[in-house]
């Protein structure tokens, strides 16, 4: 594991906001977690079904499409709604969800250069029984799986938007690339940010992962979507019960200058080393078993409106005279 902690380079504690540091998932750097790293994949190719599902990563040689060379004119809205059916709609890309985002500066890990004003961010479903399996090869295949689906649909969009002469560039797991993902999903409206450290989804939950295309192809941002699922955390600890090396905090940390649910980089990735990746917070999430997302989102929007209504009780009776 190295001689600093993983919380420590994640910066847990750390009062001020600073870019993130890259703690694993490179192959063209060195950090102190790529030891173990190269041990993880090793672990994945040496595996008979799983180096059958293996096609990014440190195999990767990626050409993208070529630059036309007049860029194709149109106003943000119209690229949004061009975009949305690219992804949404073509029947080999179907992506689950997008969403879009202006880059923010705190999201580009340090000694990583992102030009690109937009971010455009694609949710891609992983299926509900094949990670109920977790911890096991199984899971870590639908976790390969859709990441293969991730990174073909984000370099598919970025090749479309080169194509139309606007430079662009897709990125998909299990590659880090240049920025958090998180936190541009967040801002994409995609999702809330759960104790588990993982985003939740007001129709997928927890079982799904993200890719990204940096262009500067002029957008619209996404309005962030809250639907309670942040204050339904607050009184639920399945994932924490659940974690078995106990990584899951219980109440929100300061992490860079924000206040966040963490995961404990320590606890975790060794963990997640030996069991092909884990994913158990991801499939015990009540968020994320199938059509139970869209249930909670109609309960959390009733006890919201609950809480509204006697907040209005209680001030129409202090105003009373
Ligand atoms: C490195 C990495 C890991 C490492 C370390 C994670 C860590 N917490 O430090 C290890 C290998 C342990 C790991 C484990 C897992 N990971 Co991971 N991981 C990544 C990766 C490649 C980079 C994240 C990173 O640099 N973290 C290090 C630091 C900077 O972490 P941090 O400050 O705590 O930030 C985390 C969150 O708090 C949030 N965040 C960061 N800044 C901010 C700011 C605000 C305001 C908010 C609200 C949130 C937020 O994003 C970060 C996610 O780890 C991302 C892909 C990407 N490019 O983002 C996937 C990614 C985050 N992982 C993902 C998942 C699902 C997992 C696992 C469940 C494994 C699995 N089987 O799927 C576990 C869960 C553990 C956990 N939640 O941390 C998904 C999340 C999808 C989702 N639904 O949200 C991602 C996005 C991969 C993908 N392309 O889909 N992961
Ligand atoms: S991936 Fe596994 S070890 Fe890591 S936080 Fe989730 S349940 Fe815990
Ligand atoms: S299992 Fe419960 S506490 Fe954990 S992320 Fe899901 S809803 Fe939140």
């Amino acid at each position: 594991m190295g001689p600093v902690s993983g919380n420590d380079l994640n910066g847990l504690g750390e009062p001020e906001p600073r870019r993130p540091t890259v703690v694993m998932w490179s192959w063209t750097e060195s950090f102190q977690h790529r030891p173990m790293q190269d041990l993880i994949s090793r672990r994945h190719v040496e595996h008979p079904e799983l180096r059958k599902v293996l096609r990014y990563g440190d195999q990767d040689h990626y050409e993208p499409g070529p630059l036309a060379s007049a860029p194709q004119m149109r106003p943000p809205e119209e690229w949004v709604e061009a975009i949305r059916a690219f992804s949404l709609d073509h029947p080999e890309l179907a992506v689950e969800d997008i969403g879009f985002a202006r880059v923010q500066p705190d999201w580009i890990y340090d000694g990583h250069d992102v030009s690109e004003e937009w971010v455009v961010i694609l949710a891609v479903e992983m299926d509900h029984e094949e990670l109920s399996m977790a911890p096991s090869w199984q899971a870590g295949a639908e976790v390969q799986r859709q990441y293969n689906r991730g990174t073909y649909a984000a370099r598919a969009l970025a090749d479309w938007l080169r194509g139309h002469g606007h430079p662009a560039r897709g990125h998909g797991g299990p590659n880090a690339g240049p920025m958090l993902l998180v936190p541009a999903a967040i801002e994409a409206g995609l999702g809330e940010l759960g104790k588990h450290g993982s985003l939740i989804h007001p129709r997928l939950g927890s079982r799904f992962r993200l890719a990204s295309v940096l262009t500067d192809v002029p957008l619209v941002a996404s309005a962030p979507s809250e639907f309670g699922a942040d204050d339904f955390c607050w009184n639920c600890r399945v994932c924490l019960d659940a974690c078995p090396p106990a990584a899951i905090f219980s109440t929100k940390q300061t992490v860079r200058g924000d206040e966040k649910w963490y995961v404990d980089f320590d606890r975790c990735l060794p963990y997640f080393a030996e069991t092909h990746s884990c994913g158990i917070c991801l499939a015990v999430c009540p968020w994320s078993q199938p059509g139970e997302a869209e249930r909670l989102v109609g309960t959390m929007a009733r006890k919201l409106e609950r809480r509204r209504a006697r907040t209005a009780e209680v001030d129409g009776a202090d105003a009373a005279p």
